[in-house]
């Protein structure tokens, strides 16, 4: 297991890279470049995040947001331009020693929030929270402007202005569209992108639709191990894998987590994880908690437990910090929270391991 930690560029995180460096165990990032969707990613300022990572001494072997047009998506004529540079951009990353590009095929919308900066009554500090009540009397244009309102200034993975101002266009144009619809433009997508990414030793791993469940009757078609098992099958390969986020599959209730990591796992087919844990309120309804099990619902020893039996090379980060001691950032990213839950999901680790080894 490579313990990462995504960080958006020093123009846009305020976390210096060296305090990420100083978190025990932290060997890389899950990094970006702030790149619209559907854009050729330009070389030089990859490597210039590269150069800037490895002097800091992380690696950077796991990148993410090499966001999927909605020309794609959506199956339109003009989305071959589009998978055209994301080819050349899989074949740049490659060359400067990308192992993993982590992606989703979300319709429009990337992870949705009803509240940015919920207060945990018991402790004061506060997270992410979704209740679809809320969503119900707010509708799509509404949740964007509140989302960007409670962002602080920060642009969200996902939320991008520019993407955002077509957003009532683009509404319409997924009118009427399947699941089935959206999984055969997946496929031509799949079908183009993989036999690269096979060539130059890619993996492309597939991020689940975060809440689990369809919202704004939009087609969502990566939420279930169903759903994935599916995926896998439009493109069989080594190539084609699961971005396996335990936080996104998890707030539905009815995934069992750690049996979906050693499904996959098993089948050599997770290329990344994102690892955190969800508190359930009710019926389509959670918040997110600290990393430790007894916070929240899900059983992080068995989480780690299942990877250490079946993906244990795996790249994973913690995910979706609370703000804690009065950090300022971006919600979801602060440092405290997360460094706290890689320590805590190394320490599991360790645990896991030297309990196998004696045990052997
Ligand atoms: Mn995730």
């Amino acid at each position: 297991m490579k313990m990462t930690f995504r960080w958006y560029g020093s123009q846009s995180d305020p976390i210096p890279l060296k305090y990420v460096r100083q978190i025990p165990g932290m060997t890389g990032l899950m990094g970006l470049l702030d790149m619209p969707a559907g854009a050729d990613w330009p070389e030089d300022a990859f490597v210039s995040l590269k150069n800037e990572v490895n002097a800091a001494g992380l690696a950077l072997e796991v990148i993410e947001s090499v966001n999927v047009h909605e020309d794609i998506k959506m199956g339109l004529a003009s989305r071959d331009e589009y998978i055209e540079n994301y080819i050349s951009t899989i074949r740049m990353l490659a060359k400067h020693g990308v192992k993993v590009i982590v992606y989703n095929f979300m319709p429009v919308f990337d992870w949705l929030r009803t509240d940015l900066a919920r207060i945990i009554p018991e402790d004061g500090s506060n997270s992410l929270y979704f209740d679809e009540k809320d969503l119900g009397e707010m509708g799509p244009l509404e949740i964007v402007r509140k989302t960007a309102e409670d962002s602080k200034g920060f642009t969200l993975p996902g939320w991008e202005p520019e993407r955002l101002k077509l957003l009532e266009t683009t509404l319409k144009q997924y009118e009427g569209m399947t699941a089935d619809d959206l999984r055969a433009h997946y496929k031509y997508f799949l079908d183009a992108v993989i036999p690269v990414c096979e060539e130059c030793g890619v993996r492309m791993a597939c991020h689940p639709d975060d809440p689990a469940w369809p919202i704004f009757n939009l087609p969502r078609i990566a939420h279930s191990q169903d759903d994935f098992d599916k995926i896998i099958r439009l493109h069989d390969s080594r190539a084609n894998t699961v971005c396996l986020c335990t936080g996104s599959l998890g707030s539905d209730p009815k995934n069992d987590i750690p049996a979906i990591i050693r499904h996959f796992g098993q089948m050599d087919r997770i290329g990344a994880m994102h690892v955190r844990n969800v508190k359930y309120l009710g019926y389509h309804h959670f918040r997110e908690a600290s990393h430790l099990s007894s916070d929240g619902d899900l059983d992080m020893y068995a989480i780690m437990k299942a990877i250490y039996d079946t993906c244990p090379d795996t790249y994973i980060r913690p995910d979706h910090g609370r703000m804690i001691w009065d950090e300022a950032g971006r919600p979801g990213y602060g440092l405290y929270d997360r460094a706290l839950g890689a320590a805590y999901l190394n320490g599991l680790w360790e645990a896991i391991d030297k309990g196998e080894k004696a045990n052997a």
